[in-house]
């Protein structure tokens, strides 16, 4: 039904019509998405099934990672980018009078992740189904994704996410493979021979049912399988329970991405949700590898489990819960089993985001998990004692349980026969600081694996007009090998090439200004450096940093009527976690910036300041494409790797940084001549952390530009803002001295502003720097990453599939 336009659309009318009952000249924009989407999917099923049927027969190794986000955005344009039917489709409909990219832009974005973690799950499934490797998703079907953001009077205000509204053409609900998940009760011990056994009793059962998203490769070779699941009462209610309340308790398990877990209802819910996904992805993986290979002993060698930070560490009990209550093993063969099966990635240093559970919560729930979790802490703590015999505060320090809590990460590491981090300068950090015990410990476990972006979805998709012109530069072998993007380094210095690279972004940059128009109001000048920050809010990732250089700017201009500099045009997305007060007020501070600067007669030429609302994956396809600069200002040490410098290095946009995370590899493969980088460097600021010697009142007394915008925070310089709006912003900077270090590295940034401002002006410099940035970029394609995590920790190859 693809294989020519005619063909395409004498099948798309008759779909349409046996689907809705109703004529194409009757249909909405819905209805022919729709249409489309089931004719993709169908079309995608033969190749399904073949994946599937193949990885049977061969009993090949599976990988399955377990992550509580998937941030995978809309599935249709890059569907038919990955089976090659996307120009038949695309004339086809344009005969009939339809613009595909409506159709496209009519798909809700499936949000089911906050930031960086979740969208490396996402592009982690492309890269495995393009490299025909055996890999799957396991996750939540959350009813809503991470909340709509609207920006009411300058503050965010928050809206459930409704991406299931209108139904989802991908899914397929599997009844047939549910299984039940249970909750509270008790344990029962009998014995048994001379074996103790162990049963969890008067528990409350629900239903975990799954759906799954064909995930399709590039070319089409392999579909692997995204499997989320639903949550969904039993027939019966358990222990004569209210049937209404069991109703909305279980349905609470698959409602919301994150529930607010300020309260202990809160806690109670996210751990479920933890245990409810890594329970039935267990479950259903354990039976599968019986149907296959008739008993549990080479599990390790037919299955690895990676689990996506801590949030699925509970993969780690509920396997020993299955090897020894219902397989009958030895403690020991069931823990050997279980940490060749497991791999763990960390993806923060932040001790805020290290998840620990209070025991009062976690046994109570998980009566039979929280018992093995007792048990692998005392296994654990006696192995420490041997080796570091009376070192009491180092055993402690290790310990998984202590002072009443779970340490999710001290029990990832135990049970794991491997741990990474996502960029070379985290991995350091856990070996040498965060995790230093652990490494010495088991120093062969930790390795590091620099994270990477699908090429496929953040520079072929998302920018065509690139695309094609690296293809008609250098062919189209980067597609496959994205390291062969080297190749346009010949030509970084050519005119004619420079131009059309030009031609491309200024395209690119025109079209993002007709959404900002049209989602603000507000022009803006194409000829000005789009300089821009997307990511979630955090004090960490210092958006305020970036906030007071402009502050500054402003001032500038203002007080100095022969300063010029080149017109920028600054641009924020940003999330802030509902319950986080003081990145909401950053927010505030956004919009008020935005409010001031743009209208002020003086300035607004050479300054403008844009906050575009709802920031998500694909208001970020229009957005990396058409960015000049890309700011990546974390405080040295703290942002693990970061992936959107990623996405703007692919997309030809310099990076002004500092030494953090992905960005020292960033520099390292563009050249330094090729990046902005600035500030104190993670070493400087981890030496202030242990021995002090930091006071921001300092820099705020010595810097009169610094005092300047710092006391514009509290002195009614923005006038639709109370007094006290920014209190909290002022007190962390000077009262609280200043944790992120953002008055420290306020001069670094203004000079290092000022030289990106004056390279922009010379023409031939930039492009050769951009174009530069995009040539080096191909280390950064996940399926390098993935081709790592492949060979070097989970022993996976591809499949054999013919075409
Ligand atoms: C509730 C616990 C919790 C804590 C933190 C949940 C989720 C988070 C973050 C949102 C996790 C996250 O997204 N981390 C990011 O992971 C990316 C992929 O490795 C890295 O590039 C980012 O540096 C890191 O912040």
């Amino acid at each position: 039904m693809f294989t020519s336009v005619e063909r395409f659309k004498a099948a798309f009318l008759e779909k349409l019509e046996t689907m809705y009952g109703k004529s194409f000249r009757d249909s909405t924009a819905r209805d022919q998405y729709h249409t489309l989407g089931h004719m993709v999917r169908e079309h995608i099923s033969s190749r399904w099934i073949a994946t599937n049927e193949k990885n049977r027969t061969d009993n090949n190794k599976q990988v399955y990672y377990l992550s509580i986000e998937f941030l995978l955005g809309r599935l249709l344009g890059s569907n038919l980018l990955n089976l090659g039917i996307h120009e038949v489709c695309e004339a086809g409909l344009r005969d009939l009078g339809i613009d595909l990219q409506d159709l496209e832009e009519s798909e809700a974005d499936a949000g089911l992740g906050n930031g960086g973690l979740g969208r490396l799950a996402a592009c982690f499934l492309d890269s495995l189904a393009s490299l025909s490797l055996p890999g799957h998703g396991c996750g939540i079907r959350y009813k809503h994704g991470l909340f709509d953001q609207k920006i009411v009077d300058g503050y965010q205000v928050e809206l459930p996410e409704q991406w299931l509204r209108h139904g989802n053409v991908w899914e397929v609900r599997r009844h047939d493979q549910a299984v039940e998940v249970h909750f509270w009760g008790s344990v029962e011990s009998l014995r048994s021979g001379d074996r103790l056994e162990f049963r969890h009793i008067n528990s409350e059962a629900i239903m975990a049912v799954p759906y799954d998203i064909p995930v399709v490769g590039y070319e089409a070779v392999a579909v692997n399988t995204l499997r989320l699941w639903n949550a969904e009462p039993l027939p019966f209610p358990p222990n004569q329970k209210n049937v209404l309340d069991y109703k909305r308790e279980t349905e609470a398990v698959s409602e919301f991405l994150y529930p607010d877990d300020t309260h202990d209802e809160g806690k109670i819910l996210r751990l479920k949700q933890q245990y409810f996904l890594v329970s039935a992805s267990l479950q259903n993986i354990v039976k599968q590898h019986r149907e296959r290979n008739g008993s549990l002993r080479n599990l390790h060698e037919k299955i690895a489990i990676h689990i996506n930070d801590t949030h699925p560490v509970l993969a780690i009990p509920e396997l020993m819960r299955i090897l020894l209550d219902e397989e009958k093993m030895s403690w020991e063969d069931a823990w050997h089993i279980t940490v060749q099966t497991i791999s763990y990635t960390n993806h923060t240093t932040l001790s805020e985001a290290l998840e620990k559970w209070p025991i009062r919560i976690f046994q109570p729930l998980l009566p039979r998990i929280y018992m093995i979790v007792e048990e692998i802490n005392e296994r654990f703590c006696r192995e420490l004692w041997d080796r570091y015999t009376y070192d009491w505060k180092r055993i402690e320090d290790m310990a998984i349980i202590a002072h009443g809590l779970v340490k999710m990460a001290h029990l990832a590491i135990a049970g794991s026969h491997s741990i990474n981090g996502v960029a070379h300068i985290h991995t350091e950090i856990l070996k040498q600081r965060e995790m230093r015990l652990f490494y010495e410990f088991y120093p062969d476990r930790f390795n590091n694996k620099t994270n990477g972006i699908t090429h496929r979805r953040w520079l072929l998709k998302s920018n065509p007009e690139l695309s094609g012109l690296i293809a008609d530069t250098i062919g189209t072998g980067w597609i496959h090998d994205p390291a062969k993007l080297q190749d346009l380094l010949a030509y970084k210095g050519d005119p004619a090439f420079q131009e059309r690279f030009f031609r491309v972004k200024q395209f690119r940059k025109e079209l993002l200004a007709k959404r900002i128009e049209e989602q603000t109001g507000i022009r803006v000048d194409t000829n000005s450096i789009f300089d821009v920050q997307v990511k979630r809010l955090h004090a960490y990732k210092r958006q305020l940093l970036n906030v007071l250089h402009i502050m500054h700017l402003y001032n500038r201009l203002k007080e100095d009527g022969g300063y010029t500099i080149h017109p920028r045009t600054f641009i924020f997305g940003a999330k802030a976690s509902p319950g986080y007060y003081y990145a909401k007020k950053i927010i505030k501070l956004m919009n008020e910036l935005a409010e001031k600067v743009n209208h002020d007669p003086q300035t607004r030429d050479r300054l403008k300041v844009i906050f575009l609302e709802n920031y998500r994956v694909s208001l970020a396809e229009e957005i990396f494409p058409a960015a000049d600069v890309s700011e990546q200002i974390s405080t040295a040490s703290k942002e693990a790797s970061g992936t959107g410098n990623m996405k703007f290095m692919m997309n030809g946009a310099v990076t002004v940084g500092t030494l953090d995370g992905a960005n020292v590899e960033i520099r390292d493969e563009a050249g330094a001549e090729n990046a902005f980088i600035f500030g104190l460097t993670a070493e400087e600021v981890l030496r202030y952390y242990q021995n002090g010697g930091y006071r921001s009142s300092d820099y705020y007394h010595h810097d009169k530009r610094i005092k300047k915008v710092v006391d514009q925070l509290v002195n009614g310089f923005f006038p639709n803002a109370d007094a006290e709006e920014f209190e909290t912003i002022y007190d962390s900077l000077i009262i609280q001295n200043d944790e992120y270090f953002v008055l420290r590295d306020f001069a670094p940034y203004v000079d290092i502003q000022e030289e990106v401002g004056r390279a922009y002006q010379n023409r031939q410099r930039w492009l050769e720097m951009s174009i530069a940035n995009v040539a080096k970029s191909g280390y950064f394609t996940s399926d390098r990453t993935i081709q790592q995590y492949a060979n070097e920790i989970w022993g996976i190859q591809p499949i054999q599939l013919y075409r």
